[in-house]
């Protein structure tokens, strides 16, 4: 049986928060579902019968757990295992598929009538977040997925952001020949393959829903688009399909949007367009929403599967570049990767360095892994406050803790780069002077016979039970303890 959002959503049972109550999903459903702290679906949607929308589907572990098929407590360890020896997976062309069940060709295929929402405030208007953007390399026929922005600009017409990597190259193949570029967006497929389509490294001769069935286990289902040289998901909710027009006379303006980063960002700026020829897509159909920061301090389901993707990723980079007692890896998802935590047992000098340099010289760094910090291993890197401790007691700047890695290739949307740098349509833009910050215990202190020939003093820091204690005293007197 095929994986598809259905039955992702069917299985969450209780989990799953259905609202019945008619929503308008152009101006409510942003700040709704950014506070939602379980997976919701919206079953009215004000202006669009028949049509529904679901987020925060892999926010928690426990759902990302689900949606990849291991344990809560192993999710980024076994996506970096699968990813590196299961794939790619088996994928074969169907003749037909559920995405087909209604097809809007010509005048009909009309984006508008779609429940794109507006995410934030401060938006240029009704964004596209979700959909799994696919295109293809006209000369090898291998395709690529991204997830990236596109702005519903009239019926057929979009203005799209996009950092300029795989999906970019195909394009500029394509203008080079003075070809239509064809593309297609599939919105709402099992969670487990839009983790998947956030990978950023090289992969040869395959793509990243191609990955996403190795990861997952099965055989990918793909149909031929309706209008466009294109196969795109079987199982999808939606299909859009288009052609870009990069001719810079056909610009249309996009920008601003919140962006993950928390700001708005990809500036008020001419971009290229997306002429849509075809939407098709189920009964009843559900938009799957990924609503980018619509709310101070929430981040989206962009950012988390973002973040997973990019430890999973780093740690595998890691081992193939034999980097030895590396414990965990993580990126927290408020920032998406832009900052790496690892965690390594040390048993030689400029271990930790040697970690930064295998990740800023693999082809995963790009536009993440800015920042890379390394603790040893009794620290838990999923506790800021056991980290933050780490950088206070055991890096000393003297001492080469603070390594500076200058003027690499960066983020075109960190709103820390200059703005002359961060034209989108160039490779490597968003200059970063990357930093890694070695919080491990530095080897070449001198062993303390007064320490039992350790390096750094025994470590008094709490347990979790003397923490919980604590916190049980707090509340007897009717306070909440901090941490
Ligand atoms: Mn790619």
């Amino acid at each position: 049986m095929a994986l598809n959002l259905r039955d992702f959503l069917a299985a969450l049972g209780d989990d799953l928060i259905r609202v019945d109550d008619e929503i308008d999903p152009i101006t409510q459903a942003g700040a709704l579902c950014s506070a939602s702290p379980r997976p919701i679906l919206l079953n009215r949607l004000t202006g669009f019968p028949g049509w529904k929308l679901c987020d925060i589907l892999v926010k928690d572990r426990k759902r990302q757990a689900k949606a990849l098929g291991t344990a809560p407590q192993s999710v980024v360890r076994e996506l970096s295992d699968r990813m590196f020896t299961r794939v790619p997976g088996g994928s074969k062309i169907v003749s037909d598929g559920p995405c087909k069940e209604v097809k809007l060709l010509g005048a009909d295929a009309d984006i508008t009538k779609l429940p794109i929402p507006i995410h934030s405030e401060g938006d240029a208007g009704r964004y596209l977040g979700s959909g799994v953007t696919i295109t293809k390399d006209p000369d090898t026929g291998v395709r690529n997925e991204a997830i990236i922005r596109a702005l519903v600009r009239g019926p057929r017409k979009m203005g799209f952001w996009m950092a300029a990597r795989h999906n970019w190259a195909h394009l500029m193949k394509y203008q080079e020949r003075g070809l239509p570029a064809p593309m297609a967006f599939a919105i709402g497929l099992h969670p487990g393959y839009e983790i998947l389509a956030n990978f950023s490294g090289r992969h040869e001769g395959y793509d990243e829903l191609e990955m996403g069935a190795g990861v997952l286990g099965e055989t990918l289902e793909l149909v031929r688009c309706e209008t466009i040289d294109l196969e795109v998901p079987a199982q999808a909710e939606i299909v859009i399909e288009g052609y870009l027009q990069l001719d810079p006379a056909r610009y249309v303006m996009e920008g601003p949007f919140a962006e993950f980063t928390g700001y708005l960002a990809g500036d008020k700026s001419p971009k290229p367009t997306i002429r849509v020829t075809a939407i098709t897509h189920r009964h009843d159909p559900i938009l799957r929403g990924c609503i980018e920061g619509s709310l101070p301090g929430s981040f989206s389901e962009n950012a988390i599967c973002s973040s997973i993707m990019r430890a999973a990723t780093a740690w595998g980079v890691l081992e193939r570049a034999g980097v030895p007692g590396i414990t965990d890896v993580w990126c927290p998802p408020v920032h998406a990767g832009i900052n790496l935590l690892i965690a390594m047992k040390q048993t030689y000098r400029g271990q930790a360095k040697q970690a930064a340099n295998a990740i800023w010289g693999s082809s995963a760094a790009h536009v993440r892994y800015k920042h890379i910090t390394v603790v040893d291993d009794d620290i838990d890197i999923h506790d800021y406050a056991a980290v933050d401790w780490a950088i206070a007691y055991r890096v000393n700047a003297g001492e080469d803790d603070i390594v500076v890695m200058p003027a690499t290739f960066g983020a075109g949307l960190d709103p820390s780069t200059r703005r002359r740098d961060r034209n989108p349509a160039l490779f490597g833009t968003g200059k970063w002077n990357r930093v890694l910050i070695d919080a491990t215990m530095n080897l070449d202190y001198d062993p303390d016979p007064d320490l039992g020939g350790a390096r750094f003093p025994p470590k008094v820091w709490p347990s979790d039970a003397d923490i919980a204690a604590v916190a049980r005293r707090w509340e007897e007197f009717g306070l909440k303890p901090l941490r």
